[in-house]
């Protein structure tokens, strides 16, 4: 018996004179997806405009050497970091990461075709595939105002552009056997003070409807709300009730949360049950709020614990969906990558360990001291040996992968 083998045993028990059995968390933790974002490897720069600069609301800072400069440089560095992240995963690619095959396509234009060596990529690694349309960084076209464009010409290329993106997604979702989430996130907005919000709230509206007109069957949408960012802080057309009210009112999407995306001291973990109460789906972009930047690398924080805790506590692995999305360009960028999904998956863990069925007992009973007490108790039991145990039983490494870590 290995060490961590024996450390299992001795966790196991420990778990288990709670109630909880840990053979079965682990099963069940190997079993939930986790998206994880393409981008954080090359800083968001994809292959359609291999040296333009980002724009749209989006940077990456940062100086560390590394960053993928090929397709070949990119998918080595992305093997590398998806053979640290155990469980299972789906990849989110942006539309930028298109193989155009030597032709001029635009943008609007992209179809399956350009996507044909992620799918066999994704069957070669037994992993499903998310799906972003990309309506900013575009050499020219400004990114704050894409699908709320009062200009018809530019707001039909975006348009056409998120119909091209889902109907890729539906390829993906079609061909692995496994549903697609296309998210659409638009950067518009404003930076100074907008007398009238409503205008461009009505032709987002209309552009989606545009959008999701065709109902498929292999694809979900997601539509991502802000409230603020860079260069839009005054206003975001796109927020969160927007998106929840035109979710519910159409049904034609679902609504996805990024951690960094509300105000700063606001969490999301909170909002899912007002979601999961009208039986709706969501989607998550997992990230790490540090001031004023909403993608910073996912670590085991509170908000995160607190995200995978709410979708343990209502067993909604089904219904929420869970995704990164981080960009650091200051430290090496594949073991970032693995250092955030890690952590989102570790944070499920701890989650999915917890004597979840006792506690709602305690609060059905009315017992609000012994409640407190046991998520107290429960804080600092021997989770680190059972996840390092689930590492080591999927051939992945558990703690020792940092020793390859050598320069920055
Ligand atoms: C931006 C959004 C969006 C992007 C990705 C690259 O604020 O979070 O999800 O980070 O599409
Ligand atoms: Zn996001």
């Amino acid at each position: 018996m290995s060490n961590v083998e024996r450390n299992y045993q001795i966790a196991k028990e420990i778990y288990g004179e709670m109630g909880v059995d840990t053979d079965a968390v682990l099963k069940k933790l190997d079993e939930v997806p986790i998206s994880v974002h393409c981008w954080q490897i090359d800083d968001l720069q994809g292959f359609e405009f291999p040296d333009a600069a980002m724009s749209g609301g989006i940077a990456a800072t940062g100086d560390a050497p590394g960053k993928a400069r090929t397709r070949e440089e990119f998918m080595t560095n992305l093997n590398k970091a998806l053979d640290l992240i155990p469980g299972h995963t789906k990849l989110a690619l942006h539309s930028t990461y298109m193989n155009k095959h030597g032709k001029n396509i635009a943008r609007n234009e992209i179809g399956p075709e350009e996507f044909v060596e992620w799918v066999d990529f994704a069957k070669e690694r037994g992993i499903g595939l998310d799906f972003n349309p990309t309506y900013f960084s575009h050499p020219d076209y400004d990114s704050n105002s894409t699908l709320t464009n009062p200009d018809e010409g530019i707001r039909r290329f975006w348009i056409e552009h998120g119909i091209a993106c889902r109907k890729i997604g539906d390829y993906f979702g079609r061909e692995l056997g496994e549903k697609c989430i296309t998210n659409h996130w638009i950067g518009d907005g404003s930076k100074d003070i907008v007398v009238d919000k409503l205008t461009p709230r009505l032709i987002l509206k209309d552009s989606l409807d545009q959008i999701f007109a065709e109902k498929l069957e292999h694809n979900i949408d997601s539509c991502e709300s802000k409230v603020f960012g860079l260069g839009s802080e005054s206003y975001v057309p796109g927020s969160n009730e927007f998106y929840t009210e035109y979710a519910a009112h159409t049904g034609k999407c679902i609504v996805c949360m990024d951690a960094g995306h509300f105000h700063p001291t606001e969490t999301i973990g909170p909002k899912f049950s007002s979601y999961l109460a009208f039986g709706d789906e969501i989607q998550l972009h997992v990230s790490r709020p540090v001031r004023w930047d909403s993608d910073h690398v996912v670590i085991l924080d509170d908000p995160t614990k607190e995200i995978m805790e709410e979708i343990a506590a209502y067993d909604a692995y089904d219904r929420v969906h869970i995704g990164t999305d981080y960009f650091d360009a200051s430290i090496n960028r594949i073991a970032a990558t693995a250092i955030g999904a890690r952590s989102a998956r570790r944070a499920l863990l701890l989650a999915m360990l917890r004597p979840i069925e006792e506690l709602k007992k305690l609060e059905r009973e009315g017992n609000t001291t012994k409640r407190l007490a046991l998520l107290e108790e429960t804080k600092m039991l021997p989770a680190g040996l059972v996840w390092e145990y689930y590492c080591e039983s999927k051939g992945v490494p558990g703690k020792e992968w940092i020793k390859d870590l050598s320069t920055r």
